[in-house]
Parts: structure tokens; sequence; C-alpha cells
């Protein structure tokens, strides 16, 4: 595609519209740029790309847009039913998003990672393992940074992108030199509708991989299994149950093709996700050529995600720990699964169109005693955890009152998790925008019970010794 001569409407004026704005005047191409929403942020944003000779449209000239434009750049958050983007498809124009964009003009090669859940551990984890092991690499996509900015990244280097379903609805011309996908579970069916097309978006990943390229699997997941049929790229396994071509555990150890890499006691991520998580970035790094020792020095050393079942503090000897990206009821079940005392949980945000019967009735395994929901889908949690008689349960509508009355309910040597089984978007700009909402509360209940303290570092969450260390694998 030759940009420079060609017009582009982008609408979503936040992190992926704006990186993809700025490359496309970089390329010379004239840029329209819109957001739905009117706010401080976004005429910031504006401005600045008018500075660099965007034009800034408003309301009314919206409409046409799919005639003056050659494209329309979508962001993530905005789905491929947004009107706009249907009445460009109707006149046979492109609808593309950043990533795609990316895909289109970067240079160096991309390990790709997808899955519903453990996609920013992964992502990090083998970053930090190719970069010990001398590799050039750099993380970006959902995990934060978009990928378009790394598309003056030489052939030497290597991007690893985290890749949502979201970003895969746009995606077309993605060809990962090592393609992963982790798991598929429910996620997201309020924008992509049922499974079947969810499952679609999630194969998309491996679609363009030839002879030359690989695809890491979860041999575990059935799903996921069967993506193998759908490529032509070397297939690597991944399993915590058998003695798969690839990387696997059996008898706390870590191997890959037969060689030990590393004891699970050695990671500092407890719970078998990580374990699973763990071996995707060591079956990559092997590919990729990093020696066994790095890789387990590498492993050993990793600190751990923000907002991922991260242990923020203990106050009146009740530990909250913040589980806020997970927002799904899988990922929710799997941070209820690691908490090894009594837990009140905190529940609720934006729908996203589950059902939330499998994960009341996931919940009663564990060890969460009490649930505090709060949030637009409150009644929805409701209704459900009464259908299947889970009766401790606290209704409040703000997060921050919910954060509060569940740190009174808790009672000493209990945890209060958030793990929401919700998006963020209710409420808050995102996930983290809602996980530093809830340390800041954490914060000022220290200074409350007026004791000296800092808030721990992420690392401490996770240290073998930690009693919110998940269980050991069955
Ligand atoms: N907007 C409209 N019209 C709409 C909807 C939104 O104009 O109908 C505007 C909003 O007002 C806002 C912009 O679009 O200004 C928001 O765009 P966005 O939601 O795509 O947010 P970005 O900041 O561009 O971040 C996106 C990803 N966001 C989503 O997928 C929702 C980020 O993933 C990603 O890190 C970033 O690009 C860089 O690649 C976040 C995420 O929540 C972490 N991802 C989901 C998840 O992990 O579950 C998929």
């Amino acid at each position: 595609m030759y940009l420079s001569k060609q017009k582009f409407f982008v609408l979503g004026l936040s992190k992926s519209g704006k990186a993809a704005a700025q490359f496309l005047l970089a390329q010379g191409a004239s840029v329209y740029v819109y957001d739905d929403v009117i706010s401080e942020r976004v005429d910031k944003t504006a401005q600045e790309l008018i500075q660099n000779g965007a034009k800034r449209i408003t309301k009314e000239q919206i409409e046409q847009m799919s005639d003056v434009c050659d494209g329309l750049v979508l962001s993530p958050g905005i789905p491929i039913d947004h009107p706009l983007a249907v009445s460009f498809k109707r006149k046979r124009k492109a609808v593309l998003g950043e990533t795609e964009l990316a895909a289109r003009y970067m240079r160096c090669p991309v390990i790709a990672v997808t899955g519903t859940n453990g996609k920013t551990t992964t992502v990090s984890l083998l970053t930090e393992i190719l970069k010990q092991g001398g590799v050039d690499a750099y993380a970006c996509g959902n995990i934060g940074t978009p990928m378009i900015e790394y598309s003056a990244l030489n052939e030497t280097s290597v991007a690893v992108a985290e890749i949502s379903s979201f970003q895969l609805e746009t995606l077309h011309s993605l060809c990962p030199h090592i393609a992963v996908v982790l798991n598929v579970t429910e996620d997201h069916l309020n924008r992509h509708y049922n499974m079947e097309n969810y499952i679609f978006l999630k194969a998309k990943l491996l679609k363009n991989c030839a002879e030359t390229e690989y695809a890491v699997l979860n041999y575990d997941d059935e799903t996921v299994r069967g993506f193998a049929e759908k490529t032509k790229a070397n297939i690597v396994w991944i399993s915590l149950r058998e003695q798969v071509n690839g990387g696997y555990y059996e008898n706390g150890t870590l191997y890959f093709n037969g060689e030990k890499i590393i004891g699970k006691d050695e990671l500092p991520l407890g719970g078998a996700h990580n374990v699973q998580n763990a071996l995707a970035a060591i079956a990559v790094a092997k590919l990729m050529g990093v020696e066994t020792q790095t890789i387990a020095t590498a492993l050993s050393a990793f600190k751990g995600v923000k907002h991922r079942i991260q242990t923020i503090d203990t106050v009146n000897g009740v530990t909250f720990i913040d589980d806020s990206k997970g927002t799904n009821i899988d990922a929710t079940l799997k941070a209820a699964a690691c908490m090894q005392s009594e837990t009140i949980l905190l529940l609720g945000g934006k729908h996203k169109g589950y059902d939330y019967k499998k994960l009341f009735a996931g919940l009663k395994k564990t060890k969460v005693v009490h649930a505090v929901l709060y949030g637009e889908n409150r009644y929805q949690l409701l209704t459900c955890a009464r259908e299947l008689s889970f009766e401790n349960l606290t209704l409040c509508d703000t997060f921050a009152f919910a954060v509060r009355i569940a740190a009174m309910k808790a009672m000493q040597g209990q945890i209060v998790l958030l793990s929401p089984a919700s998006a963020s978007f209710d409420e808050f700009a995102g996930y983290e925008e809602r996980g530093d909402a809830f340390i800041e509360i954490v914060e000022s209940l220290k200074k409350e019970e007026g004791q000296a303290g800092d808030v721990a570092e992420p690392t401490d969450a996770f240290s073998n010794d930690d009693d919110t260390r998940c269980d050991e694998l069955e």
C-alpha cells in the first residue's frame, strides 16, 4: 500500500489511534481524525496531531468521510460493526487497525502471542528472557505500546506482540515468525456475539504462517489443539499433562523436548496458569536459540506484572490483592484458586455478556467466603449468585465504596481480592486505572490504620513463601 497520496480517517484518539495517525502523517498521507467522545484528553491528542498536519473532523462532517477518504483506521476498542466502519465497507473501502498497519510496515520479525488469559505475563516473561539472551526484543501491542511505534526497528530486532481479539478483527496481514496461542475460553462475547466468532478471531493469528514459521500451541486446550489443523506452521506444543513434542511439565519440573529447564519451585509466579505461561515462553526462547541456563535465570528473576494477582499490602491483618486484569470468568476463577486464606472477592463493573452461573459454581470450590458486588452489572451478578445459592453477598454501587465495604467485612488473616470478572469501562478508562484506584484506597486504609509502611513492590507477591501463592499442580 502506497501511503503518501492516500487519505485516512482515524477514528478513536487514544493510544492506538494516535500512534496510527502519527505513522500515517510521517508517511505523507492525509489524515482526518475524530473521536466519539469530547474530553480534555481527546482535545490534547487532537491538537498534537493537528500540529503534525492532521485535520480534525466535526460530528457533522463524519458522514462525508467514507466518500473523502481511502481508508478508515479503527482503534481496537471500536467494534467493526460501528456505523462508520459499515459505511466504509459498503463503499468497498479499507477498514484497518493500527496493528494491521504495523503488520504491513514492520521490518523486524514478530513473535505474536494471543489467548484469553496469560498473554501479558507471557509477553513480559518472553521479552525478558530474549533480552537476557542477547536479543534486541521489544514488548508491544495490547500490552500497552502500539506495535506501529516499532515500525522503524531493523531486521535484527524482534517485536514481541500481545494480540487481542479486538485487534484481530481488523488484522489480516500479520505473518508472525512464531505465533503463540495460550488458551481460548469465554470472553468479550458482548463484542464478538458468540464463541464461534471469538474462536475464529483467535485462529486468525496463524492464518498467514508458512512452513518456515512456528506455532506454539497449548495441547491441553481442546480448541487450541484444533488450531494445528488450520496452519502450515511447524507445531510446537506446550502441556501441563502430557509429554508433548515441545514444552511440558512433569513431577515438579518444566522440560523442553526432554531437557530440564527449571523446577516449578524456582518460578516466582505461583499457579498452574503461570507454569503454562512459562512453558510458552520457554518454547519460544528455545526456538529463538536462547541457552537453557539463560532461560532459567530470567524465569527465576521475573518480578510479575502489575495488576495480575499482585499483593499490595496488609492492613489490620488483611491482605489486599490486586487482580484488576481479571476481567473474565476464567481469569477470576484462576485468581480465586490461588488464594490460600479465606477471601472477600470484589466483583463487578461493565457487563461483557457472560452467564455468571459458571463463575459462582466455580467460586464455591475456592476459599472465597464472601463477594462484594458493585458496578453496572451488579444485579446480573446478584441474580446468578442467588440461583447458585451463593449467599454471602454485599451489594453496592461504586467501586470505591465496594473496596471499603470489603475492607470492613474482612477479618484478620483474610484476603481482599479484586478480580472483577468484568470490564472497567463503567467507571474507569481501563483495568490499569481501576487497579491504581484500588492501590490508592489500600494506601489510604494503611494511613488510617496509623501504621508506617510502604506499599509492597509487586515482586513480593509471588515469593514462594507468600501465603497467597497458588495451589500445587495436580
Ligand atoms: N472511541 C470512539 N468510539 C467508540 C469507542 C471508543 O471514538 O465507539 C474512542 C474513545 O473515546 C477513546 C478511543 O476510542 O478515545 C479508545 O480507543 P481504545 O479503546 O482502542 O483504547 P487505546 O488507548 O487506543 O488502547 C488500545 C487497546 N484498548 C482496547 O483494546 C480496549 C489497549 O488494550 C492497548 O494496550 C492499546 O490500544 C495499544 O495497543 C487495553 C485493553 O483493555 C489494555 N485491551 C483489551 C483486554 O486486554 O481485555 C482487549
